[in-house]
C-alpha cells in the first residue's frame, strides 16, 4: 500500500472510530427543585414552675402547650400566605413572683407574640403588667385569683374560672353536704391561697357557719404540727386549706397523725392525685374543687393524643393550656396575622370549641360560664362528684351524659386556602 493510501485509510478509520464511540448527546438538565414555600417562625411563650415542689403541675401545663404546638405544625398552617413554624419558648418561673417578672421580660425580648401562663396567680398578676406594656396577649390556663383579670389589661385572658366562683362552690358544697358548725381556714400566704381562703371564709359565713381566726403558713411549709396542735384544741368540724398539693399533702397527713379526724377541703391547687402520693391513706375522703371540668372529662381526641405523646394522664390543667395555645393560634388564623395588635381583637371575640368545651371571653377576659368541679379522694384518686355551672349543681354522671350528646370538637386539619392579606382587609 502506498503511503498516501495508507494515510487516507487511517484517517477514515479514525473518523469511523470517533463516530462509533458515539459522542454523547448533551443530557437535558434535571428539573429544578420547586421553590420552597415562603415560611415564617412564630414564637409563643409558656411559663410555669418547672422546678420546686409544684414542678409536676408546671410540666403538666407545659405538656398541654407542647401538644398544641406539635399539632399546629403538623397542620401546616398558613398566615399571610406563609407556612408557619410555631416555636414554644418554655420558661421556669419557680412559682416566684420576682422570677415571674424576669422571665416575662425575657419572653418580651425574645419577641414572642403571645404567652400561655403563668401557672400561679402570684406570678401571673405581676407578669401581666409586663406583657400588657409590650402589647403581648397572655392566656392563663390555671391562675384563678380574680385580680388577674381585674386590672383593665386588654390582652389578659384565662380559660379557667375565678376564685370568687371556686370559693363559694367548695364552701357551699362543704356547708350543705357536711353541715359543719365550725370551720378552720388555713392559707399559704400566696395570692392564690390567701385569696381563695378569703372567698371560702366569706361564703361559709354567709351560710351561717362559724370560722376560726385564720392560720397562715407559706408555699414551702411542710411542717404543720404547731398549727394543727393549736387547731385540735378548737375542735373544728372541718378544715379548709388554700394552697397547693406540695404543702397540702403534708398538712392532711400530719393532721391524721395527730388524731384530727375532721373533713379536710382544698381548692384546685391541692386537688390532684399527688395528695394521695404525699399523704397516703390520710388523703382518703378529702373534698376539693377545680375551676373547670375534670381533666378526664376533656375531649377524647385530646386525651388520646396527650397519653400517646407523654405516656401519662393529664394531672390538672393541661387540657386548659392546650386550649389556651390553640386559642392564640386560632385568633392568628382568623386575623391572618401573627401581629398581636391584629390578632388580639379576634381573640377577644372568639367562640371556640376546645378540649374543655366552648370558650368565649367576657369583657374582662374571663371565660364565660366556667364550670367548677367538686371531687373527693377515693382509692388514691380524686373522683368528680358534681359540676357547678350557671349556678346549678349537676351530678358528674349527668354532666358527662349531656356532654356526650354534644358534637365533638373538630380535629386539627390542614388549613383551607385563605384570602391574600389585602383581600382580607376589604
Ligand atoms: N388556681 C390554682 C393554682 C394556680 C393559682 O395560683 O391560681
Amino acid at each position: 500500500m502506498s503511503r498516501t493510501r495508507l494515510g487516507l485509510t487511517l484517517a477514515a478509520l479514525a473518523a469511523l472510530g470517533l463516530a462509533g464511540c458515539g459522542k454523547e448527546e448533551p443530557k437535558p438538565a434535571p428539573p429544578a427543585a420547586p421553590p420552597a414555600p415562603p415560611s415564617m417562625t412564630v414564637k409563643i411563650g409558656h411559663v410555669a414552675p418547672l422546678t420546686g415542689g409544684i414542678a409536676h403541675l408546671g410540666k403538666d401545663n407545659e405538656n398541654g402547650a407542647k401538644l398544641s404546638i406539635e399539632q399546629a405544625n403538623a397542620a401546616r398552617i398558613k398566615i399571610e400566605g406563609k407556612e408557619v413554624k410555631f416555636e414554644l419558648i418554655a420558661e421556669d418561673d419557680q412559682a416566684d413572683p420576682k422570677v415571674g417578672t424576669t422571665v416575662a421580660q425575657k419572653l418580651v425580648d425574645a419577641k414572642v407574640v403571645g404567652v400561655v401562663g403563668h401557672l400561679n396567680s402570684g406570678t401571673s398578676i405581676p407578669a401581666s403588667a409586663i406583657y400588657s406594656q409590650a402589647g403581648i396577649p397572655m392566656i392563663s390556663g390555671s391562675a384563678t385569683n380574680p385580680q388577674f383579670t381585674e386590672q383593665g389589661f386588654k390582652g389578659v385572658f384565662r380559660v379557667v374560672g375565678r376564685d370568687d366562683q371556686q370559693g363559694p362552690a367548695i364552701a357551699g358544697y362543704l356547708a350543705s353536704e357536711n353541715k359543719p358548725k365550725l370551720v378552720a381556714v388555713i392559707d399559704d400566704a400566696t395570692a392564690y391561697g390567701e385569696g381563695l381562703a378569703n372567698e371560702v371564709e366569706k361564703a361559709l359565713k354567709a351560710a351561717k357557719v362559724k370560722v376560726l381566726p385564720r392560720e397562715k403558713g407559706d408555699d414551702k411549709k411542710t411542717d404543720w404540727k404547731a398549727i394543727l396542735t393549736k387547731l385540735k384544741g378548737r375542735k373544728p368540724d372541718a378544715v379548709f386549706y388554700g394552697g397547693m398539693d406540695a404543702t397540702g399533702g403534708p398538712l392532711v397527713k400530719q393532721a391524721r397523725e395527730l388524731g384530727i379526724k375532721t373533713v379536710f377541703a382544698f381548692g384546685d391547687g391541692a386537688c390532684t392525685d399527688k395528695m394521695s402520693e404525699l399523704a397516703g391513706e390520710a388523703a382518703e375522703g378529702l373534698l376539693c374543687s377545680q375551676a373547670g371540668i375534670p381533666p378526664k372529662a376533656a375531649d377524647k381526641k385530646f386525651l388520646d393524643a396527650y397519653r400517646s405523646k407523654f405516656n401519662t394522664d393529664p394531672i390538672l390543667y393541661s387540657p386548659f393550656t392546650f386550649d389556651s395555645t390553640n386559642l392564640l393560634i386560632e385568633a392568628m388564623k382568623k386575623a391572618n396575622s401573627a401581629d398581636p395588635a391584629k390578632y388580639l381583637p379576634e381573640l377577644a371575640k372568639i367562640s371556640y370549641k376546645g378540649a374543655t368545651g366552648k370558650i368565649e371571653f367576657d369583657d374582662k377576659g374571663d371565660r364565660k360560664d366556667a364550670e367548677m368541679t367538686i371531687f373527693t379522694m377515693k382509692g388514691g384518686k380524686i373522683e368528680p362528684l358534681a359540676i357547678i355551672k350557671s349556678g346549678a349543681t349537676i351530678k358528674y354522671e349527668d354532666f358527662i351524659k349531656a356532654a356526650a350528646a354534644e358534637p365533638a370538637a373538630p380535629a386539627p386539619e390542614a388549613q383551607k386556602p385563605q384570602p391574600a392579606p389585602e383581600a382580607a382587609k376589604k
